[in-house]
């Protein structure tokens, strides 16, 4: 018997548990101990067998650490097929997520059963795959064409009774007592003289498609899926479902899967996959680091940001106290979280009883004592160092000692702040994205004093809260806006030299990007880098004008973007479509005049490089000054807080996939061609172009 994969014979039910944590996964030796449990139980005692797992879930797919490397025997359809081959009943019995190769493993059982809290789900599309182990043969064959496609193509989980509704599961067992449920389940099919029922031997009727469906269904694919292509496949796999014999389907499947599996989309997403877990731990930290314990959050400041911050917590069932200025501001900073949950619940994305449960979590108040028991305090206040400063000098003097004083500054120097308290170990920043209640990622900023524990802390309530979190050490913009600024500068830049708002854009969007450059800024408000450039020249700074001039122009001109109904482009006031307008063309073209830059045609290519190039120069200078800990936290901030396209890797995976060597001599070419002022090279950009490396490979050289 293998140490994974247990058997033992209870009333003659066989029953096999699996034991492979973390989450089961399907290695090469559970595959093996499994086939080769299934092929000797034939011969025993058994009147039945059941397939369970130990530990937090059942099977949670295929072990994705394998993917890449020489496939090993046996395969899991090599596996599936002696489980649905099995002369005996087999029960798949369910707790946790049982997802991608797991559930595939159930579908090959013949009835499937799980507990009231359990979750099944395809969710290979997020890895730019599909299922390939028959998921997308069975699923069609038990829940139809149509949810199956919906099912496969969205990736995410059902929980146990949806599943049953779908005809996925056979039985919702009465309650949590997974082992004891399976069995009393098993023991009934056999009494009752139930049949093997192999998913195989449903047939499917294409006559009950309409006709074209599964062109028009691609059609309709093509905006939603733009750039990934697993989805597209998808459909093929289970049209091959309704038009072919199932080893046929069987076979069609495996070919798609493989294509995906080798396809640089798959590579990609398989590394966000791992980048993902591998930023939520903090190289310097012991792993028995200990955790504070939050129980009651304080957000200070009601604005967008504040609300959005307190809603998170409310949403993880913590209870939070908002503080604002005055009665009136809070009541404002209150209807805002109140619209945004009203919003979710007219979008059937909350009930209406969720939607008070999570609001009797969040208590107003204008008087900082409220705030002397709170176990962590995010301050969201205007972006003014001044103003957060002395937010701060009061949370000092009035939360108790160990309460956690986080900043959501976007800017704001961690440590000047942190220097104004009694207690800068307790201080760091915590920086959500707008709208914080939506946006996955978790800047989490770590001050020259922060402590241990106040880290570790902040990492755990970040995950608790649902956010993907990133750390980053103290400097301006930390990682995600730092890096920005080339990429913003160079979409303003373009414009000046020809580019029209459209094609900037345009470009970016083809790449991936959920939206370009200008109807980000747009979308942001104009005049929020207009004051910031505004305190810049107070301070002093002299600006360069062709890095602004016309987002300022528009700002003065009233066009604050998509708010105003206008900015770099004109706004639908219904629907928000943007529309390019000749009258900002004229603008750029007077401006371009002005500063005395001809107007030129710009290729697609040179708008990609020029956007994304100082993106990941600016990632590397980010790498070597040790603001964030490896390649793979800059590309996970770039895709859950800046859309950057996961089927791309994240910049600094994309930076290694394209070359770095072509990435060097690019910015050397820009700087040649347009001024070396913004085009200079990372001094570890260069070293590792030069040396023919990548930085996933200078990352693995620091770790060993
Ligand atoms: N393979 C290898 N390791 C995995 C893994 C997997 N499938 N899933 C999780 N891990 C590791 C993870 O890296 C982490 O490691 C630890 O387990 C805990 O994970 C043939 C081809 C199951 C919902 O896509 O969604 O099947 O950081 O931190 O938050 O058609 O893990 O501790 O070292 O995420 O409780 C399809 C992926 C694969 C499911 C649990 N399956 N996993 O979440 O824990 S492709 C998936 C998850 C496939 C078939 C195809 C989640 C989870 P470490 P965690 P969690």
């Amino acid at each position: 018997m293998s140490s994974v994969v247990r058997y033992e014979l209870i009333d003659n039910i066989g029953i096999i548990t699996i034991d492979n944590p973390p989450v089961n996964a399907l290695s090469q030796a559970l595959r093996q101990g499994l086939l080769d449990v299934v092929t000797a139980a034939q011969k025993d005692a058994s009147e039945a067998l059941v397939l369970l797992c130990a530990g937090r879930t059942f099977i949670a797919g295929a072990d994705i650490t394998e993917f890449g490397k020489p496939p090993q025997s046996p395969s899991l359809p090599e596996v599936l097929a002696v489980l649905e081959n099995s002369r005996k009943l087999i029960v798949a019995a369910m707790h946790g997520t049982a997802l991608g190769g797991g559930f595939e493993t159930a579908l090959a059982c013949h009835y499937r059963c799980a507990v009231p809290s359990a979750h099944v789900g395809l969710p290979e599309v997020k890895l730019g795959l599909l299922p390939g182990a028959g998921g997308t043969q069975r699923v069609t064959r038990l829940a139809g064409v149509k949810a199956a496609l919906e099912i496969i193509i969205n990736g995410n989980p059902l929980s146990a009774a949806e599943a049953a509704e779908l005809n996925l599961l056979d039985e919702v067992l009465p309650d949590e007592n997974l082992r004891e449920g399976a069995i009393a389940y098993a023991r009934d099919l056999v009494d009752s003289g139930a049949l093997l029922k192999r998913v195989r031997d449903i047939s499917i009727d294409p006559g009950a498609l309409e006709p074209g469906f599964f062109a028009n269904y691609r059609l309709r694919l093509a905006e939603r899926a733009r750039g990934q292509i697993a989805p597209d496949r998808i459909v093929t796999a289970v049209e091959a479902a309704v038009t072919l014999p199932m080893e046929h389907g069987l076979i069609r499947e495996r070919d798609l899967f493989l294509e995906l599996l080798h396809s640089p989309q798959s590579r990609a997403m398989r590394h966000i996959f791992f980048a993902e877990r591998e930023a939520a731990k903090i190289r310097d930290l012991p792993a028995d680091t200990p955790l504070r314990d939050i129980r009651h959050v304080a957000v200070v400041g009601g604005g967008t940001m504040g609300g959005g911050i307190a809603m998170c917590f409310a949403n993880a069932g913590i209870p939070v106290t908002l503080l604002e200025i005055s009665s009136e501001a809070l009541e404002r900073g209150l209807g805002i979280v109140r619209k945004n949950y009203a919003t979710s619940v007219q979008k059937g994305r909350m009930s209406e009883a969720e939607m008070q449960q999570r609001l009797q979590l969040i208590t107003g108040s204008a008087d900082y004592a409220d705030l002397a028991q709170v176990d962590l305090v995010i301050e969201a206040v205007f972006e003014n160092p001044d103003i957060k400063k002395d937010v701060f000098r009061r949370l000092d003097a009035v939360c108790k000692s160990g309460a956690i004083l986080a900043s959501n500054t976007s800017y704001q120097n961690i440590d000047e702040i942190a220097a104004v308290t009694s207690r800068p170990q307790d201080v760091l920043g915590m920086h959500f994205f707008s709208p914080a209640n939506v946006m996955k990622l978790l800047e989490v900023v770590r001050g020259e004093k922060t402590s241990h524990e106040v880290l570790a802390t902040a990492m755990q309530v970040g995950r608790r809260i649902g956010k993907i979190c990133a750390l980053s050490r103290v400097c301006y913009g930390f990682i995600g806006n730092r890096m920005l600024t080339g990429y913003a500068r160079q979409a303003h830049m373009l414009l000046l030299d020809g580019a029209t708002p459209a094609q900037v854009d345009g470009v970016a969007e083809d790449f991936g990007m959920a939206m370009g450059p200008l109807a980000v800024s747009d979308l942001a408000g104009l005049d929020i880098g207009y004051k910031a450039r505004q305190a810049r020249e107070a301070a002093g700074e002299v600006l360069d004008p062709a890095t602004h001039c016309v987002a300022s122009a528009l700002v003065e001109m009233g066009r604050l973007g998509q708010k105003a109904g206008a900015g770099y482009y004109r706004y639908d006031p219904q629907t928000r479509a943007r529309q390019s307008d000749p009258q900002v063309e004229a603008l750029i073209r007077e401006h371009a005049a002005r500063l005395g830059i001809p107007q030129r045609e710009i290729s697609r290519e040179e708008i990609l490089a020029r956007l994304f190039y100082p993106l990941i120069n600016e990632g590397a200078r980010i790498l070597e000054e040790g603001i964030a800990q490896r390649p793979g936290d800059i590309d996970i901030v770039y895709v859950y807080g800046y859309a950057f396209p996961a089927a791309k890797g994240g910049p600094m995976f994309h930076a290694d996939e394209i070359g770095l060597s072509t990435v060097y001599e690019g910015i050397l070419r820009f700087g040649l061609e347009l001024g070396e002022t913004y085009w200079q090279p990372a001094p570890l950009l260069a070293q590792l172009a030069r040396s023919g490396s990548s930085f996933a490979q200078w990352d693995a050289a620091r770790r060993d």
